[in-house]
């Protein structure tokens, strides 16, 4: 088992959660995004989209975050992190799609706008237009382009950050019903939102979460698992998160949040 990911990466987090619950062993290789070690020819042969993270298995390639989640649950079911009943299942997956679909995507835009930006800002305007320009996603690199640009007030960054919201308003209401976001117990669905709770809090803007009580009270109960300490706390680079902190720190007041 081999993992291709990056400490900070949301995406390779909620890989690794899934695997420190599993105590599943791997062997890891870090990827510099920002010097652009994802479009490496080699890489791209294991992951075309050019993105973190990517499993190994068997000299497999497996990628895409929440499909190498089912995958490791399908290899190593015990201990299970599906719900129960076909239905709370269905609304495991469901939730995951909305992750993939609308959170995740904004959490680019809304991490490029503030964290990533002042380094890339730093480097020769070459390096930054190839780091743009090679990647394969049209919409990601339009986006990309844009806050990179003009930061917070390109007006991608407002429509990221009402997305975000907008799932963690239904997080909430979902977890108003039971302790988990899908049913009673743990599930995929929760390892997968967990990490954009952690991007909000390094780039110093989860105060927002406090208009969510019930996302607070389930992160703060995630964040006390054993998992949690393996596969987010002892990867996070310092030098990193107060980077990304303090470029929050300083565009906050800046920032309207949508009501
Ligand atoms: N849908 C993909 C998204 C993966 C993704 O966007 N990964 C980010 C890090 S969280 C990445 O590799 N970004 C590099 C880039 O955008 O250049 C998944 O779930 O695996």
């Amino acid at each position: 088992m081999k993992l291709y990911h990056n400490p900070m990466s949301t995406c390779s987090q909620k890989v690794r959660l899934v695997l420190a619950e599993k105590k599943i062993e791997f062997e890891s290789v870090v990827l510099d995004l920002q010097s652009g070690a994802q479009f490496d020819p080699g890489y791209l042969k294991l992951n075309p989209q050019a993105v973190v993270p990517t499993l190994i298995h068997e000299a497999r390639s497996v990628t895409e975050s929440t499909l190498i989640n089912e995958y490791l649950e399908d290899c190593y079911p015990e201990p299970s992190l599906l719900p129960n009943t076909a239905i709370e299942r269905y609304q495991m997956r469901a939730f995951c799609k909305q992750l993939d679909e609308v959170l995740h995507p904004a959490c680019a835009v809304i991490t490029y706008a503030i964290g990533a930006r002042p380094g890339l800002l730093a480097k020769p305007k070459a390096e930054v237009d190839a780091l743009i320009n090679n990647i394969p996603d049209e919409a990601r690199r339009t986006h990309r382009a844009m806050v990179i640009k003009e930061g917070i007030h390109a007006p991608i960054f407002t429509t990221a950050l009402a997305q975000y919201l907008q799932i963690l308003g239904r997080a909430e209401a979902r977890l108003a019903q039971t302790p988990y976001l899908a049913g009673e117990q743990i599930s995929l669905a929760d390892y997968g939102l967990a990490p954009y709770l952690l991007r909000l809090e390094h780039l110093a803007l989860d105060t927002v979460t406090d208009r969510y009580p019930g996302v607070k009270g389930w992160y703060h109960r995630i964040q006390q698992r054993a998992s949690y300490q393996i596969a987010i706390t002892n990867w996070l680079p310092k030098a990193a998160v107060a980077g990304f902190k303090a470029a929050g720190k300083a565009v906050i007041a800046e920032i309207r949040f949508p009501e």
